[in-house]
């Protein structure tokens, strides 16, 4: 058996996505959370994008194997890993879910744009975006609890994690995005509910959120109701 090291950040989404498949699996994992404003140089020697996650993968034998990127390392959990099946099993429902994967990472990019806009328009193009994102994906929700109904997929183990910034950005004031979405709002509490979406952060997520957009003077903390 090889053991496992997630190379990590306190807040990164994309970590999450693959500490959450680690979970779902019940496969033993070490988690090592860097400073990804002062990178080590035994991470840079191993990572080739200089991001997060790595999975580092030690075999018994002494060989050592790095993967990088979420989506890579979350495949390669779903192939080598006994336990719950994070993917379907019809080819096709597969390469639809792999694209709602993709789509959940054009959410994390507005919601970059989003936490760091400068100014009041910037905010608005990009609160814009993810209401007609989460409109998209209220069109393509099951009955849930989850994406695809009753089983946890790996298009959860990416949405978890986007809906955990707005438990945040929910109580500093801006308009909500969710509103009028039954199948969203529905899917979105029971990911929050799930014991690996929530064991995925530490219990200081929430405050480490907040010093981040205090250290980016995100335009969040300024609205009305955040003042
Ligand atoms: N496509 C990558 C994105 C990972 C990513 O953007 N990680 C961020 C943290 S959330 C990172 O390491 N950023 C450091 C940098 O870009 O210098 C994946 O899915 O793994």
């Amino acid at each position: 058996m090889s053991r496992l090291t997630l190379i990590s950040h306190h807040l990164c989404p994309y970590v999450q996505r693959a500490a959450i498949a680690l979970l779902e699996k019940g496969v033993p994992f070490e988690r090592i959370n860097i400073d990804l404003a002062d990178k080590p140089d035994w991470f840079l020697k191993i990572s080739p994008l200089g991001k997060v996650p790595l999975l580092r993968i030690h075999e018994d034998d002494g060989r050592e194997e790095v993967l990088f990127e979420s989506s890579v390392i979350c495949e390669y959990l779903e192939e080598t890993q006994a336990g719950a099946a994070l993917h379907p099993t019809d080819a096709l429902t597969r390469a639809r879910h792999r694209g709602w994967m993709e789509f959940g990472s054009s959410v994390l990019s507005d919601l970059w744009g989003y936490e760091m806009a400068q100014d009041a328009a910037q905010l608005e193009a990009k609160h814009k975006a993810l209401v007609a994102k989460f409109a998209t994906i209220e069109g393509a929700l099951s009955e849930g609890p989850y994406f695809a109904g009753a089983n946890f997929s790996l298009v959860d183990a990416v949405f978890g994690p986007i809906f955990r910034y707005f438990d945040l950005f929910d109580t500093l004031g801006d308009s909500p995005i969710f509103d009028g979405l039954e199948r969203v709002n529905r899917w979105r509490k029971a990911l929050s509910e799930r014991a690996s979406v929530r064991g995925a952060v530490g219990k200081d997520y929430p405050q480490r959120l907040m010093e981040f957009l205090e250290k980016h003077d995100s335009i969040l903390l300024r609205m009305p109701a955040a003042a």
